[in-house]
């Protein structure tokens, strides 16, 4: 069973840490529609969704993906690169413990998990402005033993690595080549976004579907020329807060203990 663990839009939200883009006005019910719309798709796509209650005062929380990295046999527990982003993580970690044993990165490293993308047993750390490489180094030193590889890529003129890149199907990544180079993932085959839709590399992998933001129909029209298939959901409220489609959730395989023998 899948597992995705989400955290209702802070009514605080407004308040948001805000790096490439100018702040606007965010309509707080029609983000917190959206939202809805997108725990909706995740159920859809098999998800069982978990969500946790709002914090009101922590104007972020909304971006869970940024305060954990899930993975089978634990669950990193991150040091978020924004000061005003570090109390997210006792919750989150109260939840995950009831699937995982925790981990945890320490000062002075600094990650969010928008920085990391896993491709099969590798997991690639975007040094941004958020995350070091003190804490790529911690994390080597956590998970290596499990078999996994940890590598730092440089990430340029975006928030994190996934605004930049992730993945769309088994072997394949989208990419925006100004921020990021292709090589650096290495056997892997890529797809550009469109010139026009400099956003639009972030989407979120669930089996054989992407969850893909509506505003990015160019790069839509490329993905599915190659046959993904997309669910399209409109996020241009948590996009205003420089949030896109993976940030929202933690997703990860849990065996199902009501499926006995
Ligand atoms: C921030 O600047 O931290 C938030 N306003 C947006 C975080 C988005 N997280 C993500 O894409 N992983």
């Amino acid at each position: 069973m899948l597992i995705a663990v989400t955290r209702e839009v802070s009514r605080s939200i407004a308040r948001c840490e805000l790096t490439h883009l100018s702040r606007v006005q965010i309509d707080l019910e029609l983000a917190r529609a959206q939202h809805l719309r997108y725990q909706q798709a995740l159920a859809e796509l098999g998800c069982k969704v978990v969500s946790l209650p709002e914090q009101p005062e922590l104007p972020d929380a909304v971006f869970v993906e940024d305060v954990a990295i899930v993975l089978d046999e634990c669950a990193v527990i991150t040091r978020p690169g924004a000061e005003s982003r570090r109390p997210e993580t006792g919750p989150v970690a109260d939840k995950l413990r009831e699937y995982r044993k925790l981990v945890l990165i320490e000062a002075p490293g600094t990650l969010d998990g928008g920085d990391v993308l896993r491709v099969g047993q590798t997991l690639y750390v975007g040094l941004s402005g958020r995350s070091n490489s003190a804490a790529v180094d911690q994390l080597r030193a956590l998970i290596s033993p499990y078999g996994y590889t940890v590598k730092a890529v440089d990430v340029n003129g975006c928030l994190h690595l996934k605004s930049a890149v992730s993945q769309v199907a088994e072997n394949t990544l989208l990419v925006n080549p100004r921020w990021v180079k292709p090589v650096d993932f290495g056997a892997v085959e890529w797809l550009e976004v469109d010139p026009a839709e400099a956003y639009a590399a972030n989407t979120l992998l669930i089996g054989k579907s992407i969850i893909y933001p509506t505003s990015f129909p160019r790069t839509r029209q490329r993905l599915e020329q190659r046959g993904i298939r997309v669910v399209a959901v409109d996020v241009s409220e948590l996009q205003k807060a420089e949030g896109a489609v993976t940030c929202c959730s933690l997703v990860f395989e849990q065996p199902d203990m009501t499926r006995g023998h």
